[in-house]
Formats: C-alpha cells, structure tokens, sequence
C-alpha cells in the first residue's frame, strides 16, 4: 500500500513518456547469466546498503561510488543497490551513481508493485529488478517480467520457500533467488536455500541471498548448485566495505 502510493506520487512528477526520453532509458543492459557464469568472476552480487529495518543504520559514511567500484575491482559478478528510502535510506541517485563507475550488471533492490518502477529502474540506470514472490500475486509476477524483458531487462525473482516457487516460475524470468531472511520476522536461516536448490529448474541462474558471513558458506552453496551469492550487511558493517569483500575471494 504504502508502495503504491509511493508510485503514484513519482508519477505525478514525472511521468512515464518522460521516463522513456532520459538517456540511460535506451542503454543496451549487461547481461546477468552471463556476468554470474564467467569464471573470472566470484559469483557474488555485492550490496550497498546503508540501513535496514532489522538492524538500522549499517554504514553512514561510505558513499556509493567507493564501494561498488571496489566491489567491481575485487572481482563481484553484479552489484545491488536498495532504492528504498524508508526503510533502507536508498534512493534512485545512488542507482545512478553506481552506474556511472560500473561496468557489470547493477540490480535495483526494490520492492516493486507497478510497471511504472520497472521504467524507472531503466532510466536510472539498472540492468536487473528484483520481483518479490512474498508481495506479489502469480499473475503480477508475469506481467512485470513481461514487461521488465519488453525494455530489455534482466528478471531476478525472489523466493522463501516452496509455495512461492511453485506459483511465481515463468519463461520471462532469468535468476531465481533464495531469500535467507523471512522478510516479515526478519530471521535468517540457510535452510531456506539447501532445501530449494534441487527444486528450481536448472535453465534459471541460482542465488542464494542475505545472512552470508564467511567465504566456507559460499563453498557449501556453490557445491549444492548455487552460481550466485547475494551479500550486503557482512562487506557494509565494516569500515571499507570495498576491502571486506576482498576476503571472499581467492
Ligand atoms: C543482502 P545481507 O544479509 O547480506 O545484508 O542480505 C540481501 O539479500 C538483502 O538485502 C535482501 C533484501 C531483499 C532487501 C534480499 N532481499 C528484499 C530488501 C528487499
């Protein structure tokens, strides 16, 4: 609800035509599969992220553009950046910053209700968005990434368990993600991802996402059949977060 509102107050600013003629609207995206698969690569989607409603502020003082470039340089296969403001002081600048020193595939994290977001995150500079099964009906799911493939973009869908696989897996869909957390009580289990890796269909990219904290659990993910790892609060509750991530790769 409060999303919804948040959407239709952007578009009163500015609207969808005017979307479509900001420059970054016609870019060419880079390609996720691509990027996660390369074996010069580590297989992890780095995140910058400042706050979060589980744990509050994470890091005040390290400004986008340092930290993804040096993700980038350490060798992340993509980075995510939250463009939520309430809940994770985000914004679609910092989307926009980011692109302007990357040259990987950049996710828009975001909880996105509307097609309207979908064009936004084009605009600003994304390469991916994220569909959340837990906020979305089967029907929504399809008709987003529908439209997400229609501007060229890459699909990441996310799911909890079983149930929201099941009902969410559709051919406009390219990454299927794993949330570690449950996004209503906040906690965290593994369990989340070695129970679902086997059930996702082997033509989707496979992220496991949230609570990784040591470079073993990626070992352990990548021998049950992940490419992909999603990690933001362990690299960004240091100091240099462009330097943390250096110790999960070899
Ligand atoms: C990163 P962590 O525990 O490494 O900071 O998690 C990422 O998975 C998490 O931020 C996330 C998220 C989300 C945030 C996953 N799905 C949906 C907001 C909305």
């Amino acid at each position: 609800v409060r999303k919804k509102e948040e959407v239709a107050e952007a578009k009163a600013n500015v609207s969808l035509e005017e979307l479509q003629k900001m420059p970054l609207f016609s870019r060419t995206c880079y390609n996720l599969k691509e990027s996660v698969l390369n074996p010069d690569k580590t297989g992890i989607i780095a995140e910058y992220k400042r706050a979060s409603p589980s744990k509050g502020l994470i890091n005040g003082t390290s400004t986008v553009q340092e930290v993804v470039k040096g993700y980038q340089d350490a060798g992340a296969s993509a980075i995510s950046v939250l463009t939520d403001k309430d809940f994770f002081q985000g914004s679609l600048d910092d989307l926009t910053a980011a692109r302007e020193v990357l040259q990987i595939p950049l996710l828009r994290k975001e909880f996105i209700v509307d097609e309207y977001q979908i064009a936004e995150a084009k605009a600003f500079g994304a390469d991916i968005i994220l569909l959340i099964a837990a906020c979305l009906y089967s029907k929504e799911i399809e008709t987003l990434s529908k439209y997400a493939k229609t501007l060229g973009l890459n699909v990441l869908l996310e799911v909890h368990n079983e149930e929201e696989l099941n009902r969410s897996i559709f051919n406009s869909i390219d990454a299927i993600g794993v949330n570690n957390r449950n996004l209503k009580d906040f906690i965290v289990s593994l369990d989340h991802s070695y129970d679902l890796v086997n059930k996702i269909p082997s033509t989707f990219v496979k992220v496991s996402e949230s609570g990784i904290s040591d470079p073993d659990t990626i070992k352990d993910l990548k021998k049950a059949g992940f490419n992909a790892f999603l990690i933001g609060e362990n690299f960004m509750k240091t100091e240099n977060p462009a330097e943390a991530i250096k110790e999960f790769v070899e």
